[in-house]
């Protein structure tokens, strides 16, 4: 019988448990810090802190990471080193984050902030309505979600572009990578999403040089990670008018403090962390067919490459 940990301390263990063995009945779930024996355990179900709870498991041979993110992860110095690390890659996460951007986008491109200010001041008038040929989408990062997200603004006819570390090719995207890439990628956005991961090369990527790059009056939708943005640099951005908006909804400290300048900037649309949520009963179907894949010897999927932080 396989044996999987479970260890989260924001993830409830009763809805994982009942949404893995609703899938795999024969595989028995421990949930930290309750073991039976610890040589039982292959497989690890974790998020941070994972404090010593994968520490002298001699069987260990997966751990399932419950973000899609990995960064918090491989930065916690409970990760054993050498252990194959899968990250989160749920189609209907993947859904998710399309729907958020999808939203934010087009309450951009149809000027919502503006009518919203308008109706404030009892004001009726129609402002000018962009074609979405006419709007250049950037998402940097094309990955499981950047590619979904850009597949579904090319079908609404934007102009879309994306931004990868590797050559990339995606029909109706026009595709630019790598460090000569960037400059011509960003020249021409005028709604830039930040969809990477938070790697030592991707850090702080959201920089005065960066952000003075777009085109002026540009908006940024950050659903990456907080340590992408230099936030004083966003800050400045905003008020000069260069950028004339940005949602974001990762931040280097999260929860946001209260005293965070960005809670009153009349130019920020903040959420909470939510841009997509891990659903256990979508999410369990990854896991499973992983560990499947792993007791037939096939090669696993959504498998970390650690050298590259992703
Ligand atoms: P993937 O690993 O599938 O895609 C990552 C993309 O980023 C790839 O296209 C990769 O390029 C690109 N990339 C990585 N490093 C660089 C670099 N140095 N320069 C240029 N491009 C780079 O990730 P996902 O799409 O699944 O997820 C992306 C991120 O979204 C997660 O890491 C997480 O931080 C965030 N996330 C946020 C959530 C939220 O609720 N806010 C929810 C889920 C995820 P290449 O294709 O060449 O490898
Ligand atoms: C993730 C996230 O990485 O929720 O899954 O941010």
């Amino acid at each position: 019988m396989p044996t999987l940990l479970f260890k989260s301390e924001s993830d409830s263990p009763q809805r994982w448990t009942a949404a893995l063995q609703s899938l795999m009945p024969d595989l028995k779930v421990c949930v930290w810090p309750r073991l039976d024996d610890k040589r039982d355990v292959e497989y690890a179900l974790v998020w941070i802190p994972v404090e010593d709870a994968l520490h002298s498991l001699p069987n260990l041979q997966v751990i399932f990471s419950l973000g899609a993110g990995i960064d918090h992860l491989l930065g916690d110095a409970g990760l054993p080193r050498g252990v194959p690390v899968v990250r989160m890659v749920d189609p209907a996460l993947t859904t998710g984050m399309s729907e958020y951007l999808l939203f934010h986008v087009l309450r951009y491109h149809r000027r919502m902030s503006d009518y919203a200010l308008q109706q404030r001041l009892l004001c009726w008038k129609q402002l000018p309505q962009a074609r979405p040929q006419a709007r250049k989408i950037g998402i940097m990062g094309l990955g499981v979600m950047g590619t979904d997200i850009a597949g579904k603004l090319v079908a609404l006819g934007f102009e879309v572009a994306a931004w990868s570390r590797r050559y990339k090719e995606m029909p109706e995207v026009r595709c630019f990578h790598g460090d000569d890439g960037l400059g011509a990628f960003l020249a021409r956005t005028q709604i830039l999403i930040c969809l990477l991961p938070l790697t030592t090369n991707t850090r702080h990527i959201l920089n005065a040089q960066t952000l003075s790059a777009l085109p002026a009056g540009a908006v940024v939708i950050n659903v990456g990670r907080g340590g992408h943005v230099v936030e004083a640099d966003l800050l400045r951005a905003l008020d000069s008018g260069q950028l004339s908006g940005a949602t974001l909804d990762v931040f280097d400290a999260e929860p946001l403090p209260r005293t965070h300048l960005f809670w009153r900037h009349p130019k920020i649309t903040i959420t909470p962390h939510i841009a997509s949520l891990t659903d256990p009963d979508t999410a369990a179907v990854h896991i499973v067919d992983n560990i499947r894949r792993h007791r037939a010897g096939a090669p696993l999927t959504g498998l970390v490459d650690v050298g590259a932080g992703y």
